[in-house]
């Protein structure tokens, strides 16, 4: 793709805290970046979780190039200068190599530091506040969201093409590609679902649930099912070995409904465009609560899809099994579901993250 602009090197960094959002959220960016026809340097500290996500990461090797971006440990930037005029941006508050970050005023780069998603309405004021740093070095503070005042969401320009592509497909046919399971003798009236979550969610409750439906239920679980997660009744559980990130949309495609986790599942189960219902990160005293009310409230799903993502963030099995039935009932099911389809076109009327960041970065670079 044509860049919108000059081209800027950005150096972007990541520490893996856990589990694969850091890494996913940075290599997503990476990848956008460099197909806007920028040069993009990833520096993480862990390769294994990105190794997961696109498996010809090679985990041992200090240095490499997949997808136009390249990709090094962590440790190298210590003993590398910034690129001349370049972006860096320091994920989720990484705080940069100190040789590294003191050699960045020299080299005249723009410092960004990529916030966390929140649907949160103080996001709004926040974007883009500027951080006066040592030696005239600019330091900017990014915030991604679902509001036009913040930084925009994460998503692919082809991404909704590629959707209407794939849905010309038989979609048991799409998961059986996609994970190898085998999909022939499957009810073709089943419910399909996913099921990635952290494991303290109620998962007593949604399997009481879920086996009480009137029609067949396929629970897919990517690496194992969770413990004592069984199947029961009509509903089978079905584990899959995770996918690479550049196949996971199409799976979140397949399913009715798609219990996702963290930030980027979220957002890429919003452009899906499908019910879902979010597990969010735990966060102390309790603080991701107040994110998951404010996420709703701008969701605005039916009644029982708002009581039933409560209940599952809240651990509460029997509030979860009842919730669970009333927002699968025919009408409430049915307002998801145009809720849903909805609100991943209006958001989709935003500029993308990338882009929205491309054009941020340049409009600090020329106004000084
Ligand atoms: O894995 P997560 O829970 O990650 C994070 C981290 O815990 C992080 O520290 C925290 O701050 C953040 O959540 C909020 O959830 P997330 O963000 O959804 O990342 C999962 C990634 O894994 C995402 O890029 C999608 C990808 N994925 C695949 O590529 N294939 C798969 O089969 C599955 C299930 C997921």
């Amino acid at each position: 793709m044509t860049p919108p602009g000059p081209r800027q090197p950005f150096d972007l960094f990541c520490r893996v805290i856990d589990n694969y959002g850091d890494a996913g959220v940075c290599w997503r960016l990476a990848r956008q970046l460099r197909a806007l026809g920028h040069p993009v340097r990833l520096w993480i500290d862990r390769l294994a979780p990105l190794a997961a996500l696109a498996p010809a990461i090679q985990v041992r090797r200090a240095t490499q190039t997949w997808a136009g971006v390249t990709v090094n440990d962590w440790a190298q930037a210590a003993h590398t200068p910034p690129p001349r005029q370049g972006v860096v941006i320091e994920a989720f508050g990484c705080t940069l190599p100190s040789p590294y970050q003191a050699a960045m005023a020299a080299q005249e780069c723009l410092w960004i530091n990529l916030e966390y998603l929140s649907a949160e309405a103080w996001v709004d004021g926040c974007h883009g506040l500027p951080s006066p740093q040592a030696g005239g070095l600019k330091k900017f503070f990014y915030f991604p969201g679902f509001s036009p005042a913040s930084g925009g969401l994460l998503r692919e320009p082809d991404l909704f093409a590629r959707h209407g592509q794939a849905r010309r497909q038989d979609r048991f046919q799409r998961l059986q590609a996609l994970t190898g399971l085998d999909t022939c003798g499957w009810a073709r009236d089943a419910w399909l679902i996913l099921l990635f979550c952290y494991p303290d969610a109620p998962l007593d409750g949604l399997r009481t649930a879920l086996s009480r439906l009137d029609r067949p239920v396929y629970v897919l679980t990517p690496g194992h099912a969770p413990p004592g997660f069984d199947s029961l009744g009509a509903m089978r559980v079905l584990p899959f070995d995770f996918v690479p990130q550049d196949r996971f949309d199409a799976l979140l495609w397949c399913c009715d409904l798609n219990f996702v986790r963290g930030e980027d599942s979220l957002v890429r189960a919003i452009w899906a465009g499908a019910p879902l219902v979010w597990h969010i990160y735990r966060q102390a005293e309790a603080a991701h609560l107040d994110k998951l009310n404010a996420w709703l409230d701008r969701a605005q799903w039916p009644a029982p899809a708002r009581a039933l993502t409560l209940a599952w963030n809240q651990e509460d099995d029997a509030a979860l099994a009842r919730d669970l039935a009333a927002a699968l009932a025919p009408a409430p099911w049915a307002q998801w579901r145009r809720r849903s389809r909805n609100w991943a076109r209006d958001l989709a009327r935003q500029p993308d993250l990338a882009q929205s960041l491309v054009a941020f970065c340049l409009h600090h670079r020329q106004t000084g």
